[in-house]
Order: structure tokens, then sequence, then C-alpha cells
């Protein structure tokens, strides 16, 4: 199943979060960004995960979101090419930390893909191109990800998204909770069974379902009542995150 993970891998914050890449300027205070951060390792223990947990990287200011220098599959790790000069050097670092972790690990060396552009729905992977990911980078994981018995589909991330996953996650082996531009993708649209979250609330359509559980962004009373019938909630506040476009999938590597 697609949401049935056991193990988590959380890299704990470091106070040069407050310079992290961010497309309003804004920056997050180290304390709030602490007290998110221990909250969201709660709710995952809560799912029932294991968590390894890596030392802080200070010289790599948006380094606490390890879902874009590296994807795990199965027992495999691949360590992907993130596209900003300021966190490309955190595959180098993260690879050396995790891999006794995985029984594989591959690379993709040429083309840049980050992690946040990657959906894997019940062994098919959506890899979005963006500013982020490019047309090498995904073809190239997309070799990879087939290699290891995976099907994959190259899909472009809508303008103004960051990440394809900032705008969507999956929440059952056929269902997809979307953002409205989102659901506007062909693609997802004849494909999957989309659950469209209203307008203004597009920041809970990063949500992230572990076993159990649906770990949803707090503050989005509307995609809450539209998922509580269904899904058993953990809410967790992730306004100082969002000041540096992050979200609740980017802040771990699950398998
Ligand atoms: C960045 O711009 O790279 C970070 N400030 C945020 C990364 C968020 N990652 C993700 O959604 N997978």
């Amino acid at each position: 199943m697609t949401y049935s993970f056991k193990n988590a891998i959380i890299r704990k914050p470091n106070k040069s979060i407050q310079n992290g890449l961010s497309s309003q300027n804004l920056h997050p205070q180290y304390e709030i960004v602490l007290e998110e951060h221990s909250n969201y390792i709660k709710a995952m223990e809560e799912a029932g995960l294991k968590i390894n947990l890596l030392n802080p990287l200070e010289e790599f200011p948006d380094s606490i979101f390890v879902e874009d220098p590296a994807l795990t599959y199965k027992s495999s790790v691949i360590i992907l090419n993130p596209f900003n000069p300021s966190r490309n050097g955190e595959r180098d670092i993260i690879k050396e930390e995790i891999k006794h972790l995985f029984e594989n690990i591959l690379f993709v060396e040429d083309g840049f893909v980050e992690g946040g552009d990657i959906l894997n729905i019940n062994n098919h992977f959506i890899i979005g191109l963006s500013n982020r990911t490019n047309k090498l980078g995904a073809e190239n994981l997309s070799t990879i990800l087939q290699s290891l018995g995976a099907t994959v589909e190259i899909c472009k991330t809508p303008d103004e998204i960051l990440h394809f996953k900032s705008e969507c996650s999956v929440l059952d082996d056929d269902t997809i909770l979307v953002s409205n531009k989102m659901a506007k993708l062909d693609y997802l649209k004849s494909n999957y069974h989309l659950i469209e979250l209203p307008i203004g609330e597009e920041g809970a359509s990063n949500a992230l379902r572990i076993n159990d559980k649906l770990l949803l962004p707090d503050g989005f009373i509307r995609s809450e009542e539209m998922l509580f019938k269904k899904y058993d909630i953990i809410k967790l506040k992730v306004d100082e995150m969002a000041k540096v476009d992050a979200g609740l999938s980017c802040m771990s590597l699950r398998w």
C-alpha cells in the first residue's frame, strides 16, 4: 500500500533556517520552527513510525527538508540532484548519513530533480517538471525507477507551484488530495479519484497519509470538514515552515 510505512528519516532543525529559500522573502524564527518540528516528530511516532533522526546542518539553510535530496523506494534509496546551488551539497551529506539504512543506493547524476516533485502512488511515480526538476533529471530518475520495477509518468508541475507535491498528496491507493490548480491536470483527472480542496485552502493539500493517520496542516477548517469522516486526522501547525515554502511532506523521508 502506498501509505503503509514503518520508518522515517527526519533532520533536526538548524538555526540558519531563517535564511532558507523563500518565495516571499520571509524569515522563519528558529524557536517556532523547533516547536512545529517537535510536534511533527510526535505525530509521526503516533502514526507508528520509527524515526531516524539526523543532525542539523547549519551550512545548508534548507536542509531539514530531507525529502528533496533523496527518494526512498522499497529497500532502495536514490540520491537526487537539487537544483539550487545552496541546496545541491545536501546530497553528498545525506548519502553518507542514510546509506546504511538501505540495501541499495542509486544516483541521479545528470539533470536536476527534487523529491518534492515526485509523487509515489501505488508503485507508480508521477514526476512533475518544475523550476527545480528538468527533463533530463526526470528522465534519468525514470530510468532508475523502472529498473527497480516501478512505472513512471512525467507531467508538469503547474506554474507558480514550487513542487508537484506542494499542492497534492496521496490519500489512498487511487485517491489524491488536490488543490484547485492541481485538479485541472489532465493526467490526474483521468487516472485518479481526486478530492479537491476549496480555493484559499491550498495549504491543506500538502498532507501526509501514514498508516491509519492523516497528518493535515492546521488552520484549514473547510478541508478538515471534508476529510474528518473518512480519515483519522492529526492536525499540525506549519505556519512557520510555510514562510520558506515548506509543508509536511518535505520534512521526512518515509519507507
Ligand atoms: C526550498 O525552496 O527548497 C525550501 N525553502 C522549501 C523546500 C520544500 N520542499 C518540498 O516541498 N519538498
